[in-house]
Parts: structure tokens; C-alpha cells; sequence
């Protein structure tokens, strides 16, 4: 039987995020145990594959051509700089490589042949493999799959009302489309959105109710925080509140008890202590490295450090696991 809510309303969500955070913290590490070990958080590496230049006009995005951030854009990179950081990403301790174009959507041309050999190439580094390249077909989606892309991540990014404050070239239901089409290829869906652009507490509600509506839902649900970059309508935004952040991540973790919940941008913003109650409220996995795709992400060092202070596993290097021994 199925465990999906396809029913699940706001007030449900709303009613599990307003309760008193440290019941909700304490459901949600409750729910995390049941269903996976945690002492262990996943580690991912990021590369931007092609950078900037983009037609879309995410309000966040330092890679919109409608934004005036001073970003240098780049043509998609060549096959070896992608087998060059993967190499590098799996010594460096990560299992998962993700790799993002600042692409509106696939187009069949040599770009796809190439990416698609990116994929064939990490796949065969033995890392698990996701990419994010925008709205995508049918057939470039099993082209993908067959390729050996594991996860493709699309992002709904906030709530259906607050989408429209963020972005205007592409509507929620494109997104949902893009989203079905991961999905009936057999890929495995990540799917989650930013906090902290300026919504509402409903907003957010409504985010984690989309996405936990699904079915199946989402095997991964990146949760970021707004990085504000100069440049962007959003640069000003005031900061999340820590716990806010943590009732998403507890909120997630109940309804999307199998998924893995991805802390992902707008760790460097953050506490020690403040990662330390999001890895408690079921977050189980992380960027590690020291660049996002156009951000800078907090050093490898601070999360060795960070993961030892934690007794957390997750960075497979050799020498971590001695500093760990230690
Ligand atoms: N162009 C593709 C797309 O948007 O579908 C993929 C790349 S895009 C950079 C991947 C995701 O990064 C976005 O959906 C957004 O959720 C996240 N992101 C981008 N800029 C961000 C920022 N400044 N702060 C936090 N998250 C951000
Ligand atoms: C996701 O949800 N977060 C990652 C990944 N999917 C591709 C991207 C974060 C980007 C942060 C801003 C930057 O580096 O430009
Ligand atoms: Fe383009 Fe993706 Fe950035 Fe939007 S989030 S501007 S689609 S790169």
C-alpha cells in the first residue's frame, strides 16, 4: 500500500509546522530513525557546467540574464573538466555529483550529446549521478536515464501563490509538467525550493504540501535558503530565522519519511548549532566542497570538523576517516 497523502491539505501541514518546535523536532528525529541510520549524512559535490547567460528570470539567481550580478558567464565546459572535478569530488569524500546548467530548457544538439557523455563518464566513477538543465522532454529524459543518470532535480522553489513573486518565464504547472516527465522515466525525482525569499510562513507550508502531495514523493527534497546575491531583486531580503528553517526540515522529514532531506544552499549563513538541529529534525545530506555552483559553500575543513564534533559519517575520504579514528 501506498503511504503517499495525494489528499494531504495545507491545514495538515500547517497544523504539524505551528506545533511547539522542540514536539516537532523530537516526531521528526522519531520518524528519521525509524527509517534511516542517523549518524550518516550523504555528501554531494556541485559543478556548473554551463554558467550564466540564462533567459529565465528567477528573481534569487545570479545566473539570470535579467539580473545584474557580476557573474562571468561560460559556454557548456568540456568533458574533461567535468571527469577532472568528479575525480576530485569522490577523493575529496563526496558519493554524489551533481551538475547544473543555467539552461531555460534541453535542446537536441551537440550541448545535449556531450552532457549526456558527462553523465556516462561520472556514472562510471562509480558516483551516484544528478543533474538540473532546466525543462526537459520525454525522450531527453530517457536519453538521460539510459545514460545513468540517477536523480534529475527540478525545483517547484516556493508555493503555487508566491511563485509568481519570484518568477515570471516559467509557470508552476511547466514545472509540475517537467516533474512527471523525471518521473515516468523511471529517474529518481529531486524536487524541493528556496526559503527565505521573502514568503510567507504559508508559503513555505504550501511548498512542503506540493511537494509531499506527490506521488510517489520525491526521493530527494533539496531545502535552500536564500543566498542573496548583489545584482538580484532578492540581494536585500532579510534572514531566515534559524527555526524556521528547522520546522521545514521536521516538517519534511515526517511527510517524506523515506526521502532523502537535502540541506543544501545557505549552509555558510548558518550556526554550527543550527546545522547540528537540522541534522537532528532528519536532514541527511549536504554539499560538501568549497563552491556551490556559482556560490561559495563552507570549507571541507569546517564540515570535517563540523561532522567529528557531530560523531556524523558521511565524508568517505581516507583521511577523514583517520581524523574520525583519532
Ligand atoms: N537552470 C536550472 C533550473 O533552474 O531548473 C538548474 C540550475 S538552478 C541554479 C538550480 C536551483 O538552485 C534552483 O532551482 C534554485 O532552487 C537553486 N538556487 C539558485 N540560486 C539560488 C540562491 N541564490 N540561493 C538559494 N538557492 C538557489
Ligand atoms: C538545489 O536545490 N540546490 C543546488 C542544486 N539543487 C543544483 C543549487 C544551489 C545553488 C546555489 C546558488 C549558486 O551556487 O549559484
Ligand atoms: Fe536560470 Fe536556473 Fe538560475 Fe532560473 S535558477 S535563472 S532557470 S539557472
Amino acid at each position: 500500500m501506498s503511504d503517499v497523502n495525494t489528499t494531504l491539505t495545507r491545514d495538515e501541514v500547517a497544523e504539524l509546522y505551528r506545533r511547539p518546535l522542540l514536539d516537532l523536532v523530537f516526531e521528526a528525529a522519531r520518524m528519521h530513525r525509524a527509517n534511516h541510520d542517523p549518524h550518516v549524512v550523504q555528501c554531494s559535490t556541485l559543478l556548473s557546467i554551463k554558467t550564466g547567460a540564462c533567459p529565465e528570470d528567477c528573481s534569487y539567481c545570479s545566473q539570470s540574464a535579467h539580473n545584474n550580478s557580476d557573474l562571468d558567464t561560460e559556454k557548456l565546459i568540456e568533458l574533461d573538466a567535468v571527469v577532472k572535478a568528479a575525480t576530485e569530488a569522490k577523493s575529496g569524500g563526496a558519493d554524489r555529483f551533481c551538475m547544473g546548467a543555467a539552461w531555460r530548457q534541453v535542446k537536441d544538439n551537440a550541448d545535449f550529446e556531450r552532457v549526456l557523455e558527462m553523465v556516462r563518464t561520472v556514472k562510471a566513477l562509480d558516483l551516484e549521478t544528478c543533474a538540473t538543465l532546466g525543462m526537459i522532454t520525454k525522450d531527453q529524459a530517457e536519453k538521460l536515464r539510459d545514460a545513468g543518470l540517477d536523480y534529475y532535480n527540478h525545483n517547484l522553489d516556493t508555493s503555487p501563490e508566491y511563485y509568481g513573486e519570484v518568477i515570471t518565464t516559467r509557470t508552476y504547472e511547466d514545472r509540475l509538467e517537467t516533474l512527471a516527465v523525471v518521473r515516468n522515466s523511471g529517474m529518481k525525482v529531486c524536487c524541493g525550493g528556496i526559503l527565505g525569499m521573502g514568503e510567507t510562513e504559508d508559503d513555505r507550508i504550501g511548498l512542503i504540501q506540493q511537494l509531499a502531495m506527490q506521488d510517489p514523493p520525491p526521493e530527494s527534497v533539496p531545502i535552500n535558503t536564500l543566498i542573496p546575491v548583489e545584482g538580484t531583486p532578492l540581494a536585500d531580503t532579510p534572514l531566515l530565522p534559524w527555526n524556521q528553517l528547522v520546522r521545514a526540515v521536521a516538517v519534511c522529514r515526517i511527510l517524506m519519511p523515506k526521502s532523502m532531506v537535502r540541506l543544501s544552499a545557505g549552509r555558510s549563513g548558518m550556526t554550527e548549532e543550527g546545522q547540528a538541529m537540522c541534522f537532528l529534525a532528519g536532514a541527511n545530506s549536504i554539499f560538501l566542497g568549497d563552491q556551490l555552483l556559482t556560490a561559495p559553500n563552507r570549507s571541507k575543513n569546517s564540515d570535517v570538523e563540523l561532522f567529528e564534533m557531530l560523531d556524523l559519517e558521511g565524508i568517505n575520504d581516507a583521511k577523514t576517516a583517520e581524523a574520525i579514528e583519532v
